[in-house]
């Protein structure tokens, strides 16, 4: 009998892939490079999985040939990029890869915002730029994060992750989430739960940690940004459309904030090219879980979610992080 098939979209680490080949028959791309919708659907049309990362989106239109398939994994806890109804309505599981990368996005989330309060972007653009020629004692001032109050908006596991390293740099926590969170968390975060307008007013730094939905589009826009300190930062390591990106470059080039720290951009890999022009804003390209250890778990929980939804692997029969359950219980 011939073994399933799986597509894995994208250059992922190969060891890790190998472990699909008992059961698999593997058809790895070996280059990153984007997908049109129809090259998504000639692929899953004879695939029995997938492997999938953000870039790759699964509608009902890609799925509409794909008679054959079983699972798709996306190599990202954000999976904005998955329908996930289509899916389920396909009989299609599918699983993210949620707090395998929590801890080293957080690491990010605070360097990027700890980086555009410093100006380092700024100051080491100028040090390549062969600028520095002498010290002002008033040069490169910028602001201070350990102290100053740090506002997460949205308090899912990694907005956690990043609450729980404000202690060490004595930093008051405040959070606004669509719920509260339990207490005994909220402790453990040393994090205080406030309403948004209160988040916006208070925050001397602010991170974004929000799923993309619909209802999140433009969550920060120009009245959100005015209601912000002016000697406040803004940090996204979540997604981009979350923040309206002209307002924000707006905001950052008439003072309404200090200065921001983008991991995530709305079109990317386009970034606004008003952001581009700006001094305040440290680019990022997406990279929040890249570290070598983190991406080769999610690479690898990705993979076992694949072995799982065939009946193989150490989750046999339960992948581990599967999004829509009630599909394998139907099959
Ligand atoms: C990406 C992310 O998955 O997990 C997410 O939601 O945005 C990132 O970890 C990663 O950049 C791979 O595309």
């Amino acid at each position: 009998m011939s073994k399933p098939r799986v597509w894995v979209s994208r250059p992922v680490f190969p060891d890790i892939v190998d472990r699909l080949r008992d059961v698999f028959d593997v058809h790895a791309e070996t280059e990153e490079r984007r997908y049109s919708s129809n090259e998504i659907a000639t692929r899953l049309a004879d695939a029995d999985a997938a492997i999938v990362g953000l870039a790759e989106r699964i509608d009902a239109d890609a799925l509409a040939g794909a008679r054959r398939l079983r699972f798709v994994a996306n190599l990202g806890v954000g999976y904005n990029n998955l329908d996930l109804d289509a899916l389920t309505a396909a009989g299609v599981g599918a699983s993210n890869t949620p707090d395998v990368l929590n801890e080293t996005v957080a690491d990010y989330a605070w360097a990027l915002m700890l980086a555009a309060a410093r100006r380092m972007g700024e100051a080491e653009r100028w040090v390549r730029d062969g600028q520095w020629k002498g010290s002002r004692f008033e040069g490169w001032l910028g602001a201070d994060v350990h102290g100053k109050t740090l506002g997460i908006l949205g308090m899912g596991r990694i907005g956690q992750a990043i609450a729980r390293r404000a202690a060490g740099f004595r930093s008051p926590v405040i959070y606004h989430n669509r719920s509260r969170l339990d207490p005994a968390i909220e402790h453990e975060c040393g994090a205080t739960y406030v309403d948004k307008a209160t988040l916006l007013a208070r925050a001397d730094h602010l991170v974004l940690v929000l799923p993309f939905t619909p209802a999140n589009r433009h969550v920060i826009g120009e009245a959100e940004l005015k209601a912000m300190k002016p000697t406040a930062t803004l940090t996204n390591i979540a997604r981009g459309g979350i923040v309206d990106d002209a307002a924000l470059a707006r905001a950052l080039a008439d003072g309404t904030i200090a200065a921001a720290g983008l991991d995530v951009f709305e079109g990317e890999p386009q970034v606004h090219p008003a952001l581009m022009a700006l001094p305040n804003v440290v680019l990022s390209p997406h990279i929040a879980s890249a570290s070598r250890d983190t991406r080769r778990d999610m690479a690898s929980l990705a993979v076992d979610n694949v072995l799982a939804a065939f009946g193989q692997g150490p989750h046999a029969g339960r992948p581990p992080t599967i999004l829509n359950p009630g599909v394998l219980a139907d099959a």
